[in-house]
């Protein structure tokens, strides 16, 4: 089995038990002068991570892996959002507002969608999630044990939030959880330093640290043979 130089120590990875996990590549996040920005946050943070997601995500289609793509939002009436997810950061452009690209975070709008260089393609799973994790209120869990999932390498944004409830949830469900340090993102530097640091710290205690270039070699070697379709949700 493939071996990638990880901290706190090698990560085995098994490609045919193991899916990509992209977390909310979303324009509402990412783009210039989109809602994430208008929080007064620097996005370039975020978007230096597209490139080596992209490689990264080559090389699993490649390989015919499980690819998962989360988007954070809400049905257009709202119904799923928490008052206390809406009230909170008493913010000038709340979830739902309309923003630079339609509401902010409703599903169906073009801020919602996931950036173009990252789009999903045919047979890839799309999930919407009303909340942070991956896990919550959606099938996420049901999806990969029916694609008998063992192990997931996490990338996305942003890592002290969404990346990080993810890897929380996958954790206490028992998946071993492979984070790549390039290929996720947040708007503070030290919170992206911490927020890597709590994952393999005590050992890996929610799971390993590695980047995509010690990954990479790993994804190479072998070819899958191809998997039964999954239901997409686009
Ligand atoms: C946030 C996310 N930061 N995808 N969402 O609100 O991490």
């Amino acid at each position: 089995m493939p071996t990638v130089p990880a901290t706190p120590y090698p990560f085995e990875l098994d490609p045919a038990t193991t899916a990509l996990v992209i977390i909310d590549m979303q324009r509402d996040f990412l783009l210039p002068g989109g809602f994430g920005e208008l929080l007064g946050n620097d996005v370039s943070t975020l978007t230096k991570v597209i490139e080596p997601l992209g490689t990264v995500l080559a090389a699993a289609r490649a390989l015919g892996m499980l690819i998962v793509h989360t988007r954070e939002g809400h049905r257009t009436d709202m119904s799923d959002c928490p008052p206390a997810k809406l009230a909170r950061g008493r913010l000038d452009t709340p979830i739902g507002s309309e923003g630079p690209f339609g509401r902010v975070l409703i599903r169906g709008e073009y801020g919602h969608g996931i950036i173009e260089e990252l789009a999903p393609t045919d047979g890839e799973v799309v999930l919407d999630k009303p909340g942070k994790g991956a896990f919550y209120a959606t099938d996420l869990e049901l999806l990969l044990r029916n694609a008998e999932i063992t192990s997931l390498i996490v990338t996305g944004v942003t890592t002290e939030v969404c990346v990080h409830t993810t890897v929380r949830e996958a954790n206490d469900r028992g998946y071993d959880v492979l984070l790549l340090a390039d290929c996720v993102g947040s708007y503070s530097p030290e919170c992206q330093r911490v927020g890597l640091d709590m994952i393999a710290a005590q050992g890996g205690i929610f799971g390993w640290v590695t980047d995509s270039a010690a990954l990479l070699p790993a994804l190479l070697p072998t070819r899958l043979p191809p998997s039964a379709p999954v239901p997409s949700t686009v």
